[in-house]
């Protein structure tokens, strides 16, 4: 069987050369497809990027499974075995029209365990890395674990559309919250603000809707420095379906359920 250690080694490499790529197609014309509505786009660099893991993944372990957002690995119904999840381009929007904040995300997971988790900030060539019981690395460099937080001091990461009419969450709720917190930021990249909260850079992340590609690295590196990890109503997430995602330093986690989220019946 594969090794952790050989695993990483190889998708580090992967990483970079995935990462080379999409920075050389910033002087190409991009091809740009919609998929469901006129806002969630694809891009020829989304799929290439993903036949490029898929390719190097199958060539040095042909027996592991593969779990991406444009649909080139397996049909996965379950997380037997080993399985690469993989967001070839998270924050495909911000690919096109900024040509920054965006990564490219990748999870390892062996029968449902998460065991490497890498977001790669293509722009800022920042690797996060963590595996699972090593702790968490941004270019090669531990990263410290995570300090408590209080909301009142706290940039939290939060799309708008939360706290305006939506069909996921009454605006109600999270309002306040955007009210009481020190700030409010959005990157448009779940993977990077993943990994911005592991290296402490905002204090929480909190959205209603992402697919397992989205946080499948990036929830490893959170919980490798301390941080604390669940959906939207404190349980875990699914890996399989996707989930909302509330991550943030110690603390925060019950301050924001007690206060904000008592009221809350939505998924
Ligand atoms: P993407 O760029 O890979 O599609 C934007 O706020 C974040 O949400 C990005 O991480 C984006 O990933 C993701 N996202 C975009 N559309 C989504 C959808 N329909 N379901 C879940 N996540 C989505
Ligand atoms: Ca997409
Ligand atoms: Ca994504
Ligand atoms: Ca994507």
């Amino acid at each position: 069987m594969a090794s952790v250690k050989e695993m990483d080694t190889y998708a580090k490499l992967w990483m970079k050369e995935a990462g080379t790529r999409l920075r050389a197609s910033f002087k190409t014309k991009l091809n740009i497809e919609m998929k469901t509505n006129p806002n969630d786009l694809v891009t020829n660099m989304d799929k290439g990027i993903e036949k490029f893991f898929c390719e190097k993944i199958g060539e040095a372990f042909p027996e592991h499974r593969i779990f991406g957002e444009e649909g080139m690995g397996n049909d996965i119904k379950d997380l037997k075995g080993t399985v690469w999840i993989i967001d070839p381009i998270d924050g495909t929007l911000n690919f096109i029209h900024q040509q920054r904040n965006f990564a490219i995300s990748l999870g390892v997971y062996v029968d449902g365990i998460g065991k490497i988790g890498m977001v790669y900030d293509v722009f800022s060539d920042e690797l996060y890395h963590a595996i699972k019981g090593q702790g968490a690395f941004l270019n090669d460099q531990r990263l410290p674990s995570l300090e408590e937080a209080s909301v009142s001091k706290a940039i939290i990461s939060i799309n708008a559309s939360w706290v305006t009419e939506n069909r996921r969450i009454d605006p109600s709720l999270l309002a306040p919250l955007v009210r009481d917190a020190r700030g409010t930021r959005s990157y448009g990249s779940a993977a990077l603000e993943l990994a911005f909260v592991a290296a402490g850079r905002i204090d929480a992340y909190i959205t209603m809707r992402l697919m397992p590609w989205d946080f499948a690295g990036g929830v490893l590196l959170v919980e490798e420095v301390g941080g604390e990890v669940s959906n939207i109503k404190g349980d875990k997430l699914d890996f399989l379906k996707g989930d909302s995602l509330f991550v943030s330093k110690p603390g925060l986690h019950k301050e924001v359920f007690d206060k904000y989220l008592s009221g809350n019946s939505s998924r």
